[in-house]
């Protein structure tokens, strides 16, 4: 055995209550894993079925008037179905399947875990309650090993309810309507899907076993530091050998303590996208666990990228050198799917951010998928991350503030150890019409992220609303949605530049913080062209986006630290008198095909990165749009 390889008898039964891990999971040699993905029974019923009967215990098949459909996991149910009624679906629908458990599963413990339901769910295992979860686009999990029957079949059945109330994090309230219809009303613009549309797994750990691991990561010139901090749960004595490995797999550090700093010799830093030949460079830190005969316990493999984030009034920097993000807003949207997560989609997005020269994007509006997050990681692209707080109205009640904490606890357990999350925003332009509870409420929601986490900056986009300095002390980069030239002088694009570059300054003068524009754009029905330009055309998209950058050259060397187009792609929205097929200001379509403004903001981009990163441009970007 190596000699360096110590027993640690740790007080473990205490850590178990110290960190509520939620790992994503790996299969390792000791840990296995079932995808419960697929097709699912599924039933709608009013709300108050809920608490009827336990009628929705039993197979649905045999209960009688339930009409059982079959529903894909994952998707959003929404728009799977050809009536209002399911698209339209306010309250609980049941989802419900069978599986097996192997009997070889029986020796440690068995965790079932959703990446995600919207919004709140509760779920069943053969009758037993197993788990219950009320945020959106968050995982969650729980210990099922006393629930399930091991060599046999199971029946998982789970409610999901979409109601959105006024503590509920995003906010929404239900309206009845003219028709003695219940309709959802919420605070933003984005269709609101629901339903299971992220994967569900069942996964094996040993029951000593690694809960969770926060990493940070230091350099000084060519050695790099990797500091861990591993987290068990059980109550046996264990030998720890942790060690970190290259892309290529060979070892280049080890330690034997479950809380130390591995020392890296000739580091390859993880590098935006662009800024470096090799960007998003991935260590993996390797965590075992083992008995005190030396055999393997437990195992566990976390990416670790290795580089530093720090900020000032002026810029933020990665690796100490300043970074200028370009990039978008996104939605996970897609036709039929919804917020469902799709591989192909996923990786169609990455491309197309990959060939229009863009490093940044901000998941608007919520946290998004795991897998995302895998490529941004690996892509080396900047990610601004976004708790579901989006249009908060009832600040100062103390239960939303709950939830909002609540809310940045699960994304910052999930996203902490991602190199490409480079910033926390605290949410999306919450409502600004009581200065005294904004100040309140966010006092506290900053303290709290940055309780939790000290080494990343945070914002919230639009903070105040009307831009007021009622708590801006507390935030550290100023995001704002300016749509000037759209919802505000309409059709005046002779006015952009000035409007732009006086908010820009505004925010500078009033915060004295790094600055950037987090959505712009307009409206764009692709294959709409009128000449001169007019509202919703192609070339109006692409002239008033062109007045955009002027503004932002103008602003670029004072503390203007990056500018993200809404939206990278066109998204659903509920029904309205001003969206036509949903929200139009995508640069990409729906289906991901460019329009006009994605081949001008292709070059805008890569002429950013020549001036900015020194990359040379792709032999068909011929023409730069930088500065006038
Ligand atoms: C905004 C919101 C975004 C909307 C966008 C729009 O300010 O943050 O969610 O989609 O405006 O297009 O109206």
């Amino acid at each position: 055995m190596n000699p360096r390889w110590v027993t640690t008898c740790l007080p473990l039964l205490f850590l178990s209550f110290a960190n509520a891990g939620i790992l994503y999971p790996r299969v390792s040699e000791t840990r296995e894993q079932i995808s419960l993905d697929g097709l699912w029974n599924f039933a709608t019923s009013s709300p108050t079925q809920k608490h009827d009967s336990t009628w929705y215990l039993r197979n649905f098949r045999a209960v009688d008037g339930l009409e059982v459909d079959l529903m894909a996991v994952p998707s959003s149910y929404n728009d799977i179905g050809t009536g209002f009624e399911i698209r339209d679906h306010v309250g609980l629908v049941w989802y419900q399947r069978d599986f097996v458990v192997p009997k070889s599963w029986q020796s440690g413990k068995v965790w079932i875990r959703f990446s995600s339901v919207c919004y709140s769910a509760t779920a069943w295992i053969n009758g037993e309650e197993a788990v219950s979860h009320s945020i959106g686009h968050l995982p969650f999990q729980a210990d099922v090993t006393s629930l399930v029957v091991y060599g046999a079949r199971n029946t998982i059945t789970v409610a999901v309810d979409n109601i959105l109330t006024n503590s509920t994090i995003p906010e929404g309230y239900i309206e009845e309507l003219n028709s003695g219809r219940q309709k959802q009303q919420v605070t933003f613009d984005f269709f609101n899907y629901a339903g299971i549309d992220r994967p569900v797994v069942l996964y094996t750990t040993p029951s000593t076993y690694i809960n969770d691991v926060t990493v940070t990561t230091d350099f000084d010139g060519t050695n790099g530091f990797v500091s861990y901090d591993v987290f068990l749960v059980g109550s046996d004595a264990v030998t720890a050998r942790v060690s970190l490995l290259d892309k290529e797999g060979n070892e280049v550090a080890v330690d034997t303590l479950l809380n130390s700093t591995l020392f890296v010799q000739n580091v390859n830093l993880w590098w935006p996208y662009l800024m470096d030949p090799s960007p998003g460079y991935l260590y993996t830190l390797q965590i075992q666990l083992l008995d005190s005969s030396g055999e393997l316990w437990d195992k566990y493999s976390q990416p670790v990228g290795i580089r530093t984030i720090s900020w000032n009034e002026n810029t933020l920097q990665i690796n100490n050198k300043p970074v200028y993000l370009r990039g978008f807003g996104r939605h996970e949207d897609s036709a039929i799917r919804g917020k469902g997560l799709d591989l192909p989609l996923i990786l169609r997005d990455h491309n197309l951010i990959k060939w229009i020269g863009a490093n940044a994007y901000r998941t608007s509006h919520y946290p998004y998928a795991e897998e995302i997050m895998d490529l941004a990681d690996q892509l080396g692209i900047m990610i601004i991350n976004e708790c579901p707080a989006v249009g908060l109205i009832h600040l100062g009640t103390p239960e939303l503030l709950e939830n909002h904490k609540q809310s940045l606890t699960e994304m910052y357990n999930r996203d902490k150890n991602r190199p490409s999350v480079i910033m926390w925003s605290a949410g999306n332009e919450p409502a600004s019409s009581d200065p005294q509870a904004t100040d309140d409420h966010f006092r506290e929601v900053f303290a709290h992220i940055h309780d939790l986490d000290p080494t990343r900056p945070v914002t919230v986009i639009n903070f105040n609303g009307r831009h007021d300095n009622q708590g801006g002390e507390y935030i550290d980069v100023i995001g704002f949605n300016f749509y000037t030239g759209w919802y505000q002088d309409t059709g005046e694009l002779d006015v952009v530049v000035t409007n732009l570059v006086a908010e820009g300054q505004r925010l500078r003068g009033i915060y004295n913080k790094p600055v950037m524009v987090t959505e712009y754009g307009s409206d764009t029905q692709e294959g709409l062209h009128i000449l001169p330009s007019f509202v919703w055309t192609e070339e109006y998209q692409n002239e008033l986006i062109s007045k955009f950058f002027q503004g932002f050259d103008q602003m670029r060397d004072d503390g203007f630290i990056g500018e993200m187009i809404w939206c990278f792609a066109d998204f659903k929205t509920d029904q309205s008198v001003n969206r036509v097929g949903g929200n139009k200001k995508g640069i990409f379509t729906r289906d991901r095909e460019p329009k006009a403004s994605a081949h001008l903001l292709r070059k805008r981009y890569w002429a950013l990165a020549e001036v900015l990163d020194n990359v040379e441009v792709p032999d068909d970007v011929n023409e730069y749009i930088i500065g006038n």
